[in-house]
């Protein structure tokens, strides 16, 4: 019997209150998970009382991409193996009982996911870090296919509570808007780290009605006014945006906002009060990180506590405000720029407006006695045109502003954010994203796990990923043929995981070549689609062709306004249905598009994939993180100069990858030029697989969705140049080398060898790294374990 037997049958009877033999796989989950929580819960009290001590920094972010949590804390509380052997004495199996978690999905895609893997590595670095968000009731919305389009559903992923979060009733704040006053009640969601006691804490914030209910309106004529009212306050935290890097001006997002950004301060506050008495020490001891600018209300929001709870003047606000916060931009597209109509602040949070009016004022008097010219100062202001512009505030009162890759920084210093560098040079820096290995190798990929830990000689290379460069010197034929059979056996798993979850068949002894990011036209899924459909035509045309066997696997959520990216999954959609079903490509070329892609459906994806595709147009994605986790996995990228992709082609070199595409640097030159009519007479294959999208090759339902994806590259439109993201302008160099790519990988000793040294060399992109940067550059926090 395992030593967990008992205490999981008394665990599991309690959370489904019957007998053991009479519980399901769901509640044994929730046994499993509570007692993982009581082993956890002496050191996350321990770790929360040290942190609040010294110097410390808080991680402020309205995405959470958590996934599921039961298997990772197992991992770090060196728990898997009793678990595993405690549930065979109940006749079930780890896996089963873990597939039960519902993904914790309070996040859209790559900003969410990062907030999530810093957070492991704050953990695991015994960091004082925290952090702090939302408490959607709705995370992401489910995504299902009808007919070849998207359907979206809500994901009530907590709605019989989680085991994995705690509420704090004694920790609420109270938190004022001009309409409304609301409880803000935390619920904690421990953060074990690896091969550490440390447990850090990620705070998410819940509204409530002020008073658990209105007894006089109810005992009176307004009975419906109140259940009306209590509504009102349980919508702010309902549902999470669906909009990836596009902003929606909507006021109950602005309200969602300011309501987590405001409760977290006070927490702050309190916390520092009680641990060092005085206010003014405030900036010295904290650091606020905000991801992107959905938290940069915290700014002025900052200075009216300071100010009007703490009486404070404006320079000693303002003075404690540029100590504490930092500020991380994630992107340079022009519609994910937030600026809010200043009629929203007046009726929202009209003293909130008060401060950013006087911020504007000070700012114009600061840049007009340097000289300024007015045109820019109008430009640059935090009030101008009838908006607030949070991007500007969070460039004026913070301290660090950073970019997320080498090229991302860059470009911000030359376009998107040049006038601030020229004012404040010293503010910018770069932190390179990075990703966790605990997560995305470790737990995800055991085998290949076991054979580094094997070459390495230990497992020290969980925590300190620069291990693997030590080791690429031992590679040779035969760690390369155990690679590639690690591959091939993962892409069995993951065969089967499709088949169970899904129904759908897809071969194994195939190349996997993958696409799972959101959808977005600058990342460019429609190219993808229309390569495969060109491979598609060649084939037809000739038969005996010698293809290596291909599966071509998609994963992407687009948001629900989006038209253009819904027509684009329903154009993939229509592809796979024509090639599948072909006798003459039937085995030779599959496409499977994985519904409602997830973190977890990741977690299966990644270590079974082959070829990643980071095709994004050169300037367009800010860092790209799913570049990373294949390239941990030994996949090898097929990609453009974009984002890190660009470092992970230093790191390995352009040999061990597959580069293709425009530069940043050359694409003004080239699209002054640039005529895509001439690209579809004239490139190789082009003509006839945009022919296809209208002539009844495929189908959009009568939609005329497909008609206006061909005149969003062709034609443009009033507003828009045609093909923005230059899809037909990168064509014919995409084709010429994933079709030399696909022939390489007939050479499966040197696939091995290359995927072999993308491994070895990925220790650069682990999370570790990138948060030991920001520790050491930007919050001035130290390793402080409890043991
Ligand atoms: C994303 C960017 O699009 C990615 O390139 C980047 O790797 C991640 O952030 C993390 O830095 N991003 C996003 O997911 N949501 C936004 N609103 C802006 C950027």
């Amino acid at each position: 019997m395992s030593e967990l037997t008992q205490p999981l049958g008394a665990f599991t009877r309690s959370v489904s209150g019957v007998s053991t033999s009479g519980s399901s796989l769901r509640d044994y989950w929730e046994g499993l998970s509570e007692l993982t929580m009581s082993r956890l819960a002496d050191n996350w009290e321990a770790t929360t009382k040290k942190y609040r001590e010294g110097q410390r920094a808080s991680y402020f972010s309205a995405e959470f991409l958590m996934g599921r949590a039961l298997l990772n804390n197992l991992v770090n509380l060196g728990l898997v193996d009793d678990a595993r052997k405690a549930l065979e004495d109940y006749g079930l199996n780890l896996t089963d009982v873990l597939d039960e978690e519902p993904d914790a999905a309070l996040g859209n895609g790559g900003l969410g996911r990062l907030a999530a893997c810093f957070m492991d590595s704050c953990a695991t670095l015994n960091f004082p870090v925290v952090g702090y968000g939302i408490l959607y009731r709705y995370g992401l919305f489910k995504q299902s296919f009808v007919d070849g389009f998207q359907k979206e559903e809500p994901d009530p992923w907590m709605e019989n509570g989680s085991p994995f979060v705690v509420r704090r009733d004694s920790e609420s704040k109270h938190v004022k808007f001009a309409d409304m006053d609301v409880r803000a009640v935390p619920y904690d969601m421990p953060i074990t780290g690896y091969g550490t006691a440390n447990v850090n804490t990620l705070r998410l914030w819940k509204a409530e009605p002020l008073e658990e209910f209105d007894y006089d309106a109810f005992n009176s004529q307004r009975f419906t006014d109140a259940i009306v009212e209590r509504e009102r306050v349980n919508d702010l935290c309902r549902v999470l945006y669906p909009n990836d890097t596009t902003y929606e001006g909507k006021v109950l997002r602005v309200r969602q906002q300011y309501f987590f950004c405001s409760a977290s301060l006070q927490c702050l506050i309190a916390e520092h009060k009680e641990a060092h008495g005085d206010i003014r020490s405030f900036g010295e001891y904290n650091s606020i990180q905000l991801n992107d600018t959905h938290p940069v209300l915290a700014i002025p929001e900052l200075m009216r506590l300071l100010m009007d709870e703490e009486g404070l003047g404006w320079e000693d606000a303002w003075k404690i405000v540029s100590q504490t916060f930092a500020y991380t931009n994630h992107t340079v597209l022009a519609e994910a720029l937030e600026t809010w109509e200043t009629s929203i602040f007046t009726k929202l949070f009209p003293r909130i407006y008060d401060i950013v009016v006087e911020m504007d004022r000070r700012f114009r008097a600061e840049l007009a006695e340097a000289g300024f010219h007015p045109g820019k100062i109008e430009y640059m202001a935090p009030l101008s045109g009838g908006l607030v512009h949070m991007a500007w505030i969070a460039c004026y009162a913070s301290f660090s502003i950073n970019g997320v890759a080498a090229i991302h920084s860059e470009i911000l210093k030359r376009d998107t954010l040049h006038d601030w560098y020229d004012i404040w040079p010293e503010r910018f820096n770069n932190k390179t994203n990075g990703v966790t290995p605990r997560r995305w190798l470790h737990n995800c990929n055991p085998r290949l796990a076991a054979l580094l830990t094997e070459v390495l000689g230990d497992d020290s290379w969980v925590t300190d990923l620069d291990k693997l460069a030590t080791i690429e010197e031992r590679g040779n034929a035969d760690i390369y043929r155990r690679l590639m059979e690690i591959k091939a056996e993962n892409k069995r798993d993951f065969a089967r995981w499709i088949k169970r979850r899904d129904g759908i068949d897809i071969p194994t002894d195939a190349i996997y070549d993958t696409i799972i990011k959101r959808l977005h036209e600058y990342k460019r899924q429609l190219m993808n689609a229309l390569y495969i459909l060109d491979l598609y035509f060649r084939i037809k045309d000739n038969p005996s062709m010698e293809v290596p066997p291909r599966v071509f696997i998609f994963g992407a959520k687009a948001a629900p306004g989006y038209k253009r990216a819904k027509a684009i999954i329903k154009f993939i959609n229509e592809v796979a249905k024509l090639v599948n079903n072909d006798a003459d490509t039937r085995g030779k070329i599959t496409v499977l598009f994985v519904e409602n892609y997830n973190v977890s459906p990741a977690e299966h994806i990644i270590p079974a994939t082959d070829i990643s595709e980071q095709i994004s147009l050169a300037g367009k994605e800010a860092s790209g993180t799913g570049n990373m986790k294949f390239m941990m996995n030994g996949a090898l990228t097929l990609g453009t100069m974009d984002g890190a992709t660009v470092e992970i082609v230093d790191a390995v070199g352009e040999e061990n990858a597959y580069i293709f595409g425009a530069r940043e640097e050359e694409l003004p030159e080239l699209r002054a030029h640039y005529n895509p009519r001439e690209q579809y007479e004239t490139v190789p294959g082009l003509k006839r697989v945009l022919d296809a999208l209208v002539d009844g090759t495929v189908s959009d339902g009568g939609t005329g969705e497909f008609h206006d994806l061909l005149g969003s590259l062709l034609d443009g439109s009033s507003w828009e140049t045609p093909d923005v993201y230059y899809v037909l302008g990168d064509f014919a160099d995409y084709r010429a080398t994933r079709d030399r790519m696909a022939a390489d990988y007939a050479n499966q000793e040197e696939w091995g060898r290359k995927a072999w040294i993308n491994i070895c060399r990925s220790g650069r992109f682990s999370s570790d790294r990138t948060i030991a940067d920001y520790g050491r550059d930007i919050w001035g926090v130290k390793a402080t374990p409890i043991k």
